[in-house]
């Protein structure tokens, strides 16, 4: 599959805050994921983990174009849009452990990470599941006429789920605030997209449910960041939702242990030269917004913030048993 050129920015896009700030949080979620892989497999944690590594700028052009009180869906593979929308580390990593100090006190672990005060309101293990609770969150901004919008993001392989048809279409039905973002990395679980998948371009799908589709090379911040940027402002302003797709390459495999034998070198190589972290890192320093000294103070910042989060972590209990009813039913303990 083609990349999509690059989307044209005007200079006002181009404000060095945002891309000082693409730039810091793309690094810091890759150092978080390469962290996350060793923990795992130096035997000090045992949780599972789907590695994010290659879908970085996706996530932040997503967040970018978010406004604070918007709401937000992701799934397994899910910890880059969590921390592009500025999700706690240290509190997310005691739930990825199943510690007491974690978003949902221990007991949800990596598929269930619940933040409201960041928007957070759904992370699904179910392939799909996010995007039918997005249309509602839509539907709930729509009748409380908050002026909120929800951005449901979801996999390629998501979008050959019944979920995702019922959920744009009664999305496009009632004019709902939602934006369904799309990473499409190719693959699902070991399913390659060419065999699974029967459009070239998942954004095509979005004719079918009369709303706006629109592909971009989800490499590239920037070009993400304008996409979602027109999307969100349309289902603020009443106008319904939209489908993003970015395409952009699963560089970790499905999940730590994967070793991907059945992925072809060609999609490495692809991925390598349309690595997302590194390609905007050169950007920043070549078009002057950084220096590399710069960044590298920038890396030691990141570095001693995963320390501080994995030390708070590790240090946090498990859930006590008489926590167990607890956050079961609402109201509190059964
Ligand atoms: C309803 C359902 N069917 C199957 C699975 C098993 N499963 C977990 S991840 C996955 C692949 C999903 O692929 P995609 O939507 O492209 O997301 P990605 O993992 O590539 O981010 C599958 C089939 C599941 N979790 N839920
Ligand atoms: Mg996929």
């Amino acid at each position: 599959m083609d990349v999509p050129e690059h989307t044209p920015q005007s200079r006002a896009e181009l404000d060095k805050d945002l891309m000082l700030d693409l730039c810091r949080t793309m690094s810091y979620i890759r150092a978080v994921d390469e962290r996350m892989q060793s923990l795992i497999r130096s035997g000090q944690v045992t949780n599972s983990f789907n590695p994010t590594r290659g879908q970085e700028a996706m996530a932040v052009g997503v967040a970018a174009a978010m406004a604070p009180g918007d709401y937000f869906c992701t799934t397994w593979r899910g910890m880059h849009d969590q921390l592009a929308r500025g999700v706690d580390l240290g509190r997310l990593f005691a739930e990825y452990f199943g510690r007491s100090d974690g978003l949902c006190s221990g007991k949800g672990g990596p598929m269930h990470i619940f933040d409201a005060s960041k928007g957070l309101l759904l992370t699904s293990g179910i392939v799909g599941g996010g995007l039918t609770v997005a249309a509602g969150i839509g539907l709930a901004c729509k009748l409380l006429n908050n002026g909120r919008i929800c951005v449901a993001n979801f996999g390629d392989g998501a979008s050959n789920i019944g979920a995702f048809h019922e959920a744009l279409n009664l999305a496009s039905v009632w004019q709902l605030p939602v934006v369904f973002a799309c990473q499409n990395n190719r693959y699902a679980e070991y399913t390659p997209y060419s065999v699974s998948t029967s459009v070239d371009r998942i954004s095509t799908r979005a004719v079918a449910y009369g709303m706006p589709g629109n592909t971009v090379d989800g490499t590239d911040p920037l070009a993400v960041f304008a996409a979602m940027r027109a999307a969100v402002i349309r289902a603020r302003e009443g106008g319904g939702p939209s489908l993003v797709e970015g395409i952009l390459w699963r560089m970790g495999g499905q999940t730590v242990g994967d070793d991907q034998a059945y992925v072809p070198a060609s999609y490495f190589a692809d991925a390598e030269q349309n690595d997302p972290v590194p390609t905007f890192r050169k950007r920043v320093v070549v078009q002057g917004y950084s220096t590399a000294s710069e960044l590298a103070d920038m890396d030691a910042e990141i570095k001693s913030a995963i320390d501080a989060a994995v030390a708070f972590a590790l240090a946090s209990e498990a859930p006590h048993s008489t926590e167990l009813l607890t956050d079961v039913y609402a109201g509190g303990a059964a």
